[in-house]
């Protein structure tokens, strides 16, 4: 038996609590307000956890983090030096292809135009390409990358993938590294971000990026989708490229600063679409399930699974 705290805000705690005490009936379960002895703690589950909560916990055997992306534990310098695990899991990866696949349709298919008409009870059909002529160029070829190409691709989307290091995929062509991050570029209609936050990657969304996508695509113009995180893109940018025809459309999902500020002209831009960080929602029945089984076959002596490179980042 072991004892499990789950250290979550922003997020609605109860449902995570009723599921790690419903599945997870061997272990005691705390959460941070009744958190007991700190050193009786052996794993905490966690999204945006307290500052420097984790580093008071002298026992620790191993962090999960609750959502797929880690930068919300590592941007906390007194991270125990204990293995953090991220979440790879079919329901979350299940939810990010459905965000990636809608949004290309909907710029594909001209959806803010048609929302507009829509407002204005405007009745006119404009002239549309296929799927098979649009290229989609994903940011980050990981699991979730990997997983929204092999969505888009019987729908026709030419798609093309970059990463770190290069990676092979049967039917799709990918970049890797810088050297071959111009060409990637240079040949994307719509960008889709699923990058994690790191040094190496913060900022990197902003106006010359932008300047380096494709501008002899059939949408008119290159279009920016991120649901990898916000501090990827430079926010000003995004609005000066959208405003000059850099940008003719984008999707954002994560934001510089979530919840997204009431004054944000994000909000209102008549070519964005804006999600509140729900690309891929955490689902608390299917990850605690994963979390339990992890902790489970530590217990029993085999190794974890998904274990964070703390060197990289991600
Ligand atoms: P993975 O770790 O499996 O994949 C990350 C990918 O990014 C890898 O291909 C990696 O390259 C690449 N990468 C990392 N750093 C760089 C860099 N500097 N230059 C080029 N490529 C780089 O992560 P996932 O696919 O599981 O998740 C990706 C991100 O999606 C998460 O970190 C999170 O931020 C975001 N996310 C957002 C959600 C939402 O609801 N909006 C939900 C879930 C996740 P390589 O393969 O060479 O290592
Ligand atoms: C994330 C998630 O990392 O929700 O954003 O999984």
């Amino acid at each position: 038996m072991s004892t499990i705290l789950l250290a979550i805000s922003g997020w609605e705690p109860d449902a995570w609590l009723s599921r790690f005490r419903q599945h997870g009936k061997q272990h005691t379960v705390r959460t941070v307000a009744e958190i007991g002895d700190p050193a009786e703690i052996d794993y905490v589950c966690a999204w945006k956890p307290p500052a420097e909560l984790l580093a008071q916990l002298p026992n620790l055997k191993a962090i999960f983090s609750l959502g797929a992306g880690v930068d919300h534990l590592m941007n906390d310098p007194s991270l125990p030096d204990v293995p953090l695990v991220r979440i790879v899991e079919p329901d979350l990866t299940r939810r990010m292809c459905e965000y990636v696949v809608l949004h290309c349709l909907l710029h594909q298919r001209k959806m803010k135009l048609y929302g507009d008409q829509q407002a204005k009870k405007i009745w006119i059909e404009h002239p549309e390409r296929p799927a098979s002529e649009v290229r989609v160029g994903l940011l980050g070829m990981g699991v979730l990358g990997q997983a929204a190409a092999a969505a888009l691709a019987p729908l026709g989307f030419k798609v093309t993938g970059w990463s770190r290091t290069k990676k092979s995929v049967a039917g799709i062509e990918t970049f890797g590294g810088e050297a071959e991050l111009p060409r990637f570029l240079g040949q994307t209609d719509i960008l889709v971000c699923l990058l994690p936050l790191t040094p190496a990657t913060r900022g990197m969304l902003n106006y010359n990026f932008f300047k380096r996508l494709a501008r002899d695509g059939v949408l008119g113009g290159p279009v920016l989708v991120n649901a990898g995180r916000g501090g990827l893109q430079v926010e000003k940018d995004v609005l000066r490229a959208l405003d000059d025809g850099t940008l003719i459309g984008a999707s954002l999902d994560v934001f510089e600063q979530e919840p997204l500020p009431q004054e944000s002209p994000l909000w209102s831009h008549p070519k964005i679409f804006v999600t509140p960080h729900n690309a891929a929602q955490s689902d608390p029945e299917a990850l605690t399930q994963y979390v339990l089984g992890q902790i489970d076959a530590f217990e029993r002596g085999e190794p974890l699974r998904n274990v964070v490179d703390r060197k990289l980042g991600y």
